[in-house]
């Protein structure tokens, strides 16, 4: 299938641009990744202004009046670069090949939006040190929880390598993403088989691709592979002979594939292997894979993301939401320094509404990746619209009172906090082979947010999405308004029509999409709600679950309390009386209607506004909204008559307003 260029599809700049005025490039284009740099630029002048960019060898001492030069600055840090402009010319100064290609995308950012190049002066240094997209495709092709189209990198086991490749790393380098990794968590069937001779061509070519566009490639690995390979009868990391195997073929990985980053591994959750088959921690199993990638300097990128999914947990001793903070907390600090523990952002499974994860804050000693999902897997599918940096920033604003400064997770996954330069951010991506790459075009904005975020974690989210609106549709400030409005609205619009008050799920098991009160995943019956005719919530104080008292103080106390506790997440942590009243002054009950009905009004407000954008946004990328938009709207109904009706009935309380419920 075609594929569109997404936020890097340019347009004609103003006749009287100043940006015409430069018409060189001194560079040596052999050097590879400047060589992608220099590329890029010729691209985007001659798209945007109609007139090729002279490349001059870099040789040449004395430069023309309006042209690109690039410069060697050791006071930039390896990926950061300080771009200017300088007597009419402009400079791209870096340390490494990286920064400069970095510059240069900088330099079309700042041309696309037709921001003024006289006294331009920016110098910037990514805050995160891993910036990764997590791929979740499986090697026939399919993709586990994707909403755009079948996998670009695999089909009938075979790895795909072609124009999309390089344009998808043109994309991921263009707001900063520096790390992929290919497969599927949940490593099955051939993608075991990653680490063989089978594939080891086609992924040297894929990791090169990638390095030229400072992207390290990784692959999630099978924990089980010295058995599944049918070579051993354990995967014991404790035995000798389960080590020297890894050894042995980390070696023939790494010299196969040198641009390799590491792996990323999911272990003894929902049924894939791990450690504890062999009466072994986690501490264990990751080390003994770290110590066989440490020769080669690779990573070990092991999941928190840890339950036993054939539990019943609706008994209050086991609550699910701590399962990840109890295996791992007693294991802080006994991992090797390669090892990067990767936290799903709250405790659950990316739900539209979380407490952030305890283990922020609660391992003090363990590299950490925060994982995030734009793959809206529980928030619409990429058929509803959800712009998912607002909750993305409330994430990494939130204190977690670890240190007594500095202590955000923003602070603990940009290395501050502990003085660790092995961490960062991690999305399940949300990327396939449709045409535009998202599905819905609008879902493209949580791609290019969330790389942005992950390098600059300060940008407000408004800011990344205005940018990604002019870059992607061009400067009609209708068009800018419109979608502003309605991506800044969309997660609030989301969330009010879905579970309410941070419960969360209310989902059909099966498919995680449309509403299912009562949907409940595990082989036994319950809720996630536990619902009955007086109340609803789940009580995690330490009346309850205890996991409340998992946050460090003074957090541990607010959440413990219904009082403290923010109406958001009432319900998550407290099982509450439908009358009881929220700080709001809205009891529960009146809550969940109101909310309801507002978040469709809301919905029918994005929508009008959209439909006014006609004949302003190309006609296909219009069209494909419009039914996606079309598709919500009722959807959201759906939601509301279910979840308002299971309600009414469930406490015989009437709406104090008098609509209809059902
Ligand atoms: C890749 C949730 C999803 C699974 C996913 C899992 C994970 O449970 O529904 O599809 O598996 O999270 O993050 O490992």
């Amino acid at each position: 299938m075609g594929f569109e260029q997404a936020w890097l599809s340019y347009r004609m700049i103003r006749e009287d641009s100043e940006w015409r005025g430069i018409g060189r490039i001194y560079a040596d284009e052999d050097d590879f990744i400047i060589g992608n740099a220099v590329r890029e630029l010729q691209k985007a002048w001659s798209e945007m202004t109609g007139a090729a960019l002279m490349l001059c060898p870099d040789s040449q001492k004395t430069h023309q009046a309006g042209s690109i030069i690039f410069r060697q600055d050791e006071g930039c840090g390896p990926e950061g670069y300080h771009v200017f402009e300088e007597d009419g010319n402009v400079v791209i100064a870096a340390s490494t090949d990286c920064g400069w290609l970095y510059g240069a995308f900088e330099l079309i950012h700042q041309m696309q939006m037709e921001n003024p190049l006289s006294g331009m002066d920016i110098r910037k240094e990514p805050v995160m040190p891993l910036r990764m997209l997590n791929h979740w495709d499986n090697m026939d092709g399919s993709i586990e929880r994707g909403y755009s189209g079948n996998s670009f990198f695999f089909e009938n086991d075979e790895i795909l390598i072609d124009e999309r490749t390089v344009t998808y790393a043109r994309l991921l380098a263009s707001v900063g993403i520096n790390g992929a990794v290919i497969n599927n968590v949940n490593v099955k069937d051939a993608a075991t088989w990653l680490i063989t001779d089978r594939y080891f061509d086609k992924l040297r070519r894929l990791s090169e691709i990638f390095a030229g566009y400072g992207i390290k490639l990784f692959l999630s690995l099978n924990y089980a592979a010295p058995v599944e390979l049918g070579q051993l009868d354990s995967a014991d990391p404790l035995s000798e002979e389960v080590r020297e195997w890894w050894k042995r073929r980390m070696q023939l990985v790494f010299g196969q594939i040198p641009n390799l980053g590491g792996f990323l591994i999911k272990a003894d959750s929902e049924g894939r292997p791990g450690p504890f088959t062999y009466g072994r921690t986690h501490a264990d199993g990751a080390n003994m894979l770290a110590e066989a990638v440490e020769p080669y300097g690779g990573l070990i990128i092991w999941r928190c993301f840890v339950y036993n999914c054939k539990q019943d947990w609706r008994d209050y001793v086991t609550d699910r939401a701590r399962s990840g903070y109890d295996n791992f907390i007693e294991l802080d600090g006994a991992f090797r320094d390669n090892v990067i523990l990767q936290i799903k952002n709250g405790p659950m499974d990316f739900q539209v509404r979380e407490p952030v994860h305890p283990l922020f804050g609660g391992l003090k000693a363990s590299n950490q990746i925060l994982e995030v999902q734009i793959a809206q897997e529980y928030t619409g599918q990429q058929r509803h619209v959800c712009y998912l940096i607002p909750m993305f920033k409330e994430v990494l604003a939130f204190r977690t009172y670890a240190a007594k400064t500095d202590d955000t997770v923003m602070d603990i996954v940009s290395g501050k906090t502990f003085n660790q330069t092995k961490c960062g951010m991690a999305a399940v991506a949300n990327t396939g082979n449709d045409e535009n790459w998202t599905g819905h075009d609008l879902a493209a904005a949580n791609l290019y947010g969330f790389g942005r975020l992950a390098f600059n974690p300060s940008a407000t989210a408004e800011e990344l999405a205005t940018e990604w609106i002019v870059r992607t549709f061009g400067k009609d400030q209708e068009v800018r308004e419109v979608l502003l409005f309605i991506l800044m609205n969309s997660w609030k619009a989301y969330e009010m029509y879905n579970a309410p008050l941070g419960i969360g799920w209310m989902v059909n098991p099966a498919y995680h999409y449309g509403p299912s009160v009562d949907g409940y995943e595990y082989d036994r019956w319950g809720t996630y709600h536990r619902a009955d005719h007086a109340g609803i919530g789940v009580d995690r104080s330490h009346h309850g679950t205890g996991y409340a008292g998992l946050y460090e103080e003074p957090n541990a106390s607010m959440y413990d309390s219904p009082e403290s506790c923010p109406d958001e997440l009432l319900l998550f942590f407290h099982h509450m009386p439908y009358v009881h009243k929220l700080h709001s002054g809205k009891t529960v009950i009146q809550h969940v209607y109101d909310t309801h009905f507002e978040g469709v009004e809301l919905v029918d407000e994005m929508v009008k506004r959209f439909e006014g954008l006609e004949g302003k946004l190309p006609d296909k990328a219009f069209g494909r909204m419009l039914e996606r938009f079309q598709h919500q709207k009722e959807h959201a109904r759906e939601w509301r008559d279910q979840i308002n009706t299971y309600f009414y009935r469930k406490s015989g309380i009437a709406d104090e307003k008098g609509r209809k419920i059902f």
